[in-house]
C-alpha cells in the first residue's frame, strides 16, 4: 500500500483479517506456545491423517510433534479435542516416527495402546485421560493438530484462503 502510512496499512490489514475471520467461521487461528516458540492450530475441516499433514505442510509445518510431557500438557489444555498428531508407524509397523522427521524423544500412549496393528498407523492426542494417545484407524476423519515453527499471526490470511480452497475442493 504505497499511498498510506504503515499504521493505516496495518489497520486495513487487521480489518481485512477480522472480516475474513468473521465471514469464515472455520478460519485457522494459530496459538503460540511461548515455551517453545511454535504455533499450533486445528485444521478447519475434518481430515484423514494424510490430508491433515498436507494442510500443515501448506502452512510451512507438519502435524504436531510432541517432544515432552510439558508440551503434551500444554497441548492438552489448549487443544483438548481428539486430534491427529504427527506420529505414524505406517512405514514400519511398531516403528513410530514423527512426520516432521524429528527423533522420537517422548511417547504418551494411553493404557493398552498402541493396539491397532496395521489397521491403525497414526496417533490421536487426548483420547485417554491427561491427553494420552491412541493409535487409530487409517481412514478415520477428525480434525488434525498442525504445528508451525514460528508465531502464526501472519499466517491467518493464508490459512483462511487455504481453508476456503480446501473446502471448495470437497
Ligand atoms: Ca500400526
Ligand atoms: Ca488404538
Amino acid at each position: 500500500m504505497p499511498f498510506v502510512s504503515n499504521r493505516t496499512g496495518s489497520l486495513c490489514l487487521l480489518i481485512l483479517v477480522v472480516c475474513l475471520a468473521a465471514q469464515n467461521a472455520t478460519a485457522v487461528i494459530w496459538v503460540l506456545n511461548p515455551a517453545n516458540g511454535r504455533s499450533y492450530a486445528e485444521t478447519p475441516v475434518l481430515a484423514d491423517w494424510h490430508s491433515g499433514e498436507a494442510m500443515a505442510q501448506s502452512y510451512g509445518g507438519h502435524l504436531a510433534t510432541v517432544r515432552s510431557q510439558e508440551e503434551n500438557d500444554w497441548l492438552h489444555v489448549n487443544f483438548p479435542d481428539n486430534l491427529w498428531i504427527g506420529l505414524t508407524d505406517e512405514n514400519s509397523e511398531g516403528n513410530w516416527q514423527w512426520s516432521s522427521g524429528e527423533p522420537v524423544t517422548f511417547l504418551n500412549w494411553g493404557s493398552n495402546e498402541p493396539n491397532g496393528g496395521t489397521n491403525a498407523n497414526h496417533a490421536v492426542i487426548n483420547w485417554h485421560p491427561n491427553g494420552q494417545w491412541n493409535d487409530w484407524g487409517n481412514n478415520s476423519t477428525i480434525r488434525a493438530l498442525m504445528e508451525i515453527p514460528e508465531p502464526g499471526v501472519l499466517h491467518l490470511l493464508v490459512a483462511t484462503a487455504a481453508g476456503a480452497i480446501l473446502r471448495r475442493r470437497r
